[in-house]
């Protein structure tokens, strides 16, 4: 970064542990501190909060109302992470404290892993695997899986990484339709506003779209019911968006055909039902979780400070819904 940025030195709290190399970067370019070296960061805010102007956070934590209100001098956030459903928009929009966030960099994996999901649960490639682990081969065979290549695919939010799903989908010869708040102008996919008639349409439902309160449980029970016995969900965005009761039981009774779940309500607690399940593959929210992309959200928290202090505005500020 440039030398007249040191010169300033912005004192800069960050919350929650960040890439190593990019909290060396933020403590070579600022003044910063770091929340969870303080034995009791309440006292610790009680006394120093007035003094920080920036604060950098991640998707994963979020920042809630009250570490706002504890930052009375805060001008800006950058966040780690393409979400912003744990960033609390009360308290910051009011004061007009701009809020960075990283998109972009991270569709191509995310949508890399949802095909990965995709393809396992299908094809049971992890299940598979154990299956030769267990010296099962010996004496027996895999089960046939399910094909991929030609089917129907459903994304439901067609944005920024539904729309990387959907381009990789048209390699593996699907028919992609999608759902969402609106229609997407220049896309050769189907529209379908309905998320039930999606559902019943596809093999595959793919979930791409934000979390929040918008989205809460909006693959409900009755999503579930029209996907059927024979189709598949995958979930790479956030596990609020599917009613995680009604999909752990649609599974246990295979009233769906599976699921891969990268991201779970309650993360990191996973659902005990679905751990002896062979119809499901379980990953611990790794879509952007490359060595690549994880320095280019990095990169874009950095950017996103340097940008407002040299420049008075972000990067990539998170589109908060009007
Ligand atoms: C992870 C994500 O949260 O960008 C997001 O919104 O969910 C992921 O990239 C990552 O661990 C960042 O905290």
């Amino acid at each position: 970064m440039s030398a007249s940025l040191t010169s300033t030195k912005h004192r800069i709290l960050q919350h929650g542990p960040l890439l190593p190399s990019l909290e060396a970067q933020l403590a070579h370019d600022f003044d910063l501190h770091r929340l969870t070296d303080e034995a009791d960061p309440q006292a610790y805010l009680h006394t120093h909060g007035g003094e920080f102007i920036g604060l950098v956070a991640s998707a994963a934590i979020g920042v809630d109302a009250a570490l706002v209100d504890a930052l009375p001098a805060l001008r800006v956030i950058s966040s780690f992470g393409v979400g912003f459903d744990k960033l609390d928009a009360s308290r910051t929009v009011p004061r007009g404290i701009a809020v960075g966030h990283t998109p972009d960099v991270l569709n191509d994996c995310v949508a890399d892993l949802a095909f990965a999901l995709m393809l396992d649960v299908a094809r049971g490639v992890s299940a598979a695997e154990r299956f030769v682990r267990r010296s099962d081969w010996l004496t027996g065979r895999a089960p046939l899986g399910t094909r991929v290549s030609g089917k129907r695919l459903g994304i439901v939010g067609l944005g920024r990484i539904g729309r990387a799903i959907a381009k990789r989908a048209v390699g593996f010869d699907m028919e992609v339709a999608y759902s969402g708040r609106s229609q997407v102008d220049g896309v050769p996919y189907a529209f379908e506003p309905s998320l039930t008639a999606l559902a019943e349409w596809a093999d595959f439902l793919v979930v791409a779209v934000a979390g929040g309160v918008a989205t809460r449980h909006l693959v409900s029970r009755d999503v579930l019911t029209a996907l059927g016995p024979k189709g598949f969900l995958v979930n790479v965005a956030r596990g609020t968006v599917i009613d995680e009761a009604a999909l752990v039981e649609a599974l246990v009774q295979r009233r769906i055909a599976g699921a891969g779940l990268d991201v779970f309500e309650n993360e990191p607690q996973v659902p005990q039902a679905l751990m002896a399940l062979d119809n499901v593959v379980l990953l611990p929210h790794i879509a952007s979780g490359t060595h690549e992309t994880r320095q280019a959200m990095a990169d874009l928290v950095l950017t996103n400070l340097h940008s407002f202090f040299d420049k008075g505005r972000l990067q990539c500020a998170v589109p908060w819904p009007l």
